[in-house]
């Protein structure tokens, strides 16, 4: 099959690089919080603050700029790539100007507030932790902005479907729309949270809040943002990367039945974050512990699929019988080095998936749940094929847009390889010493149990976190490698025509199942599901779990309420 190569009108053209390069630029700061956080653990940094920034005020800015900025500003910024270059018709540009002009003041209003001290809150902002209000309004801005990008693309598709009853919608639109979808029904429960219950209480309308509440509101919006994290990265997979590797997707509909069921599934999970959280009834935590081994259906359906594709791959290029293949696959190719991004990306998501498992496993919850074990998961998971992805597509999409040739190729195929070896040092260690030795995350160690001058040290976890460190060192050395790439190709002459040209891989198998060709009824089942998952916890919230709370205050952690009289 021929790819297509199309030009791209200069203010999407302009709109798109925008919306990659300001991310990757953020992503400096995110990426240098993440050593420094491993600094602290391994005790190296044994004070409240460094550099001027707080701890807790740097593990923020980590967590928002790392999986919430540059995540949705790359979700958004695909999807227009996706759009365009499938579906050949343009949406509104102003709208999706509007969208970007949102998202952008949203980002800087809550990076103003993570920076101004105020709102030190981690990317999970629970309370009794209170931010400033300028905080929730950046994270509302962010996110309407992206509803608006997807609103935008919606008459678009339903006219291409009305000019083209007969054909299937491209597999990326489907992964792209399956995205989107997913995002929409997380974020509305997150709207109801920050707007009806923390803005409120942050701008002293309220003194207290329903912390139960608040926390499963954020949760059915938390787990169902992790796939969305992940979708943009399966599309990749499915569409890409068997081209890359030289060969044919194994199946069409396997590609089709994995984003349909994501949207069925994303969403009605939320629970497995809070099993031990009191307040929730057992039932309805082993109903969301159930439907969280449904969703991994996807994901072994794509781990089967893409095994396929790469077999077929490795044939065609010439490999026989069992393992040889496997020898045959472009590992270090420069023509062909995205391919070493999205590989890489599922060796580490092997062991994010039995991490996972492990997880959503009520009984072994009760022994990682908190510990050092649940970052090692999710860097294997949103820091391994999402990331990996992410940055690899960034680098194309930034390389074809503006007609540069990406600079240093040995250091950009080295990027992938070398994050790996971080994350297998580092997501190792935090597992092993969580789970025997019940290291704990999110917490200022080197104050504490790696500092020797100190009464709570110990002496496993100080081993531990210095390993968790020299993974976090390997892992910035690849950012480095990748920025420099990055921006040296950015600042570069121009020397190419900017067009773009996307590496879609044809279907082995191209079945023509009806049942995974329209959005419907999966969109109709996810409601359903949605329903019976969380109207009877959220009804239950305010029996089980009645009390209120103001707001956490570090110089006295305990509730005024609940303070004992003075004598
Ligand atoms: Fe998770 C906590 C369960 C997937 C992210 N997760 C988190 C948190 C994050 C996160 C950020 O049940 C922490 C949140 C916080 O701050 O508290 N997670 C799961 C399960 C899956 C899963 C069952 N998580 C993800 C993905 C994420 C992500 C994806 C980001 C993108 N997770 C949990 C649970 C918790 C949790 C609990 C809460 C725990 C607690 O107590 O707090 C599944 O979706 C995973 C399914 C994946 C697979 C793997 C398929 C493998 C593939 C690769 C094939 C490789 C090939 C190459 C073909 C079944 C597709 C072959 C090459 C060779 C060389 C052999």
């Amino acid at each position: 099959m021929e790819m297509d190569r199309i030009k791209i009108t200069p203010i999407y053209r302009k709109l798109i690089l925008f919306q990659l390069i300001f991310p990757v630029s953020l992503l400096t700061l995110g990426i240098y919080h993440g050593l420094i956080q491993t600094f602290y653990r391994a005790g190296w940094i044994r004070s409240n603050s460094f550099l001027g920034l707080e701890y807790y005020q740097g593990l923020t800015l980590h967590g928002v700029i790392n999986a919430i900025v540059f995540t949705t500003f790359f979700a958004v910024a695909f999807g227009n790539v996706i759009i365009l270059y499938y579906l050949k018709k343009n949406f509104s540009a102003l709208w999706s100007w509007v969208a970007n002009i949102l998202m952008t003041l949203g980002t800087l209003v809550t990076a103003g507030a993570i920076l101004s001290g105020t709102s030190s809150v981690l990317y999970t902002f629970y309370p009794q932790l209170k931010a400033h209000p300028t905080f929730y309004i950046g994270a509302v801005l962010l996110v309407v902005g992206s509803w608006i990008a997807f609103f935008s693309w919606i008459p678009v598709y339903r006219s291409w479907k009305k000019e083209n009853p007969q054909e299937k919608t491209p597999l990326a639109v489907v992964g792209i729309f399956a995205t989107f979808i997913v995002w929409l029904s997380a974020t509305l429960p997150l709207a109801y949270e920050v707007l009806v219950l923390l803005l409120p209480w942050s701008m002293g309308f309220v003194s207290e809040i329903n912390v139960t509440l608040a926390r499963t509101l954020f949760w059915f919006f938390g787990h169902a943002l992790v796939y969305f994290w992940l979708l943009p990265a399966y599309l990749m997979y499915y569409v890409f990367l068997p081209r890359l590797a030289g060969g044919k997707l194994f199946s069409d509909f396997a590609g089709r039945l994995a984003f349909l069921t994501f949207i069925v599934l994303s969403a009605p999970v939320g629970l497995h974050h809070q099993l031990t959280d009191p307040g929730i009834g057992e039932k309805w935590k082993w109903l969301h512990a159930i439907f969280t081994f449904g969703v991994a259906f996807p994901s072994f359906l794509t781990a089967f699929a893409l095994a396929a594709s790469l077999e077929i791959a490795g044939k065609m290029r010439g490999g026989r019988g069992i393992f040889h293949w496997w020898s045959k696959l472009p590992y270090f190719d420069q023509d062909r080095w995205l391919f070493s991004y999205l590989f890489v990306g599922l060796v580490i998501f092997i062991f994010g998936g039995i991490t996972g498992i492990v997880n959503a496993s009520v009984s072994m919850n009760s022994l990682v749940h908190n510990t050092a074990w649940m970052p090692g998961h999710f860097h294997m998971t949103v820091g391994g094929p999402v990331f990996l992805a992410f940055i690899g597509m960034s680098l194309f999409l930034i390389a074809q847009l503006s007609g540069k040739i990406i600079r240093y190729k040995k250091a950009v195929i080295a990027v992938p390889y070398l994050w790996l070896s971080g994350i297998v040092v580092f997501s190792t260690s935090l597992s092993i010493s969580g789970i025997l030795y019940n290291e704990p995350r999110r917490t200022n160690m080197g104050l504490t149990y790696t500092n020797p001058n100190s009464p709570l040290f110990d002496s496993g976890w100080h081993l531990s976190a210095a390993f968790t460190a020299i993974g976090g060192i390997l892992m910035t050395l690849a950012m480095i490698f990748y920025f420099v790439s990055f921006f040296s190709t950015l600042f570069s002459k121009r020397e190419l025509e900017s067009e773009l040209e996307l590496p879609t891989s044809e279907p082995f198998h191209d079945e023509q199942i009806p049942f995974v060709q329209s959005f419907k009824p999966y969109i109709l089942l996810m409601i359903l599901a949605l329903l019976i998952a969380y109207i009877p916890p959220l009804l239950e919230i305010p029996k089980n779990a009645p009390f209120t709370s103001p707001p956490f205050n570090s110089d006295s952690p305990i509730s005024p309420k609940r303070e004992n009289p003075k004598p």
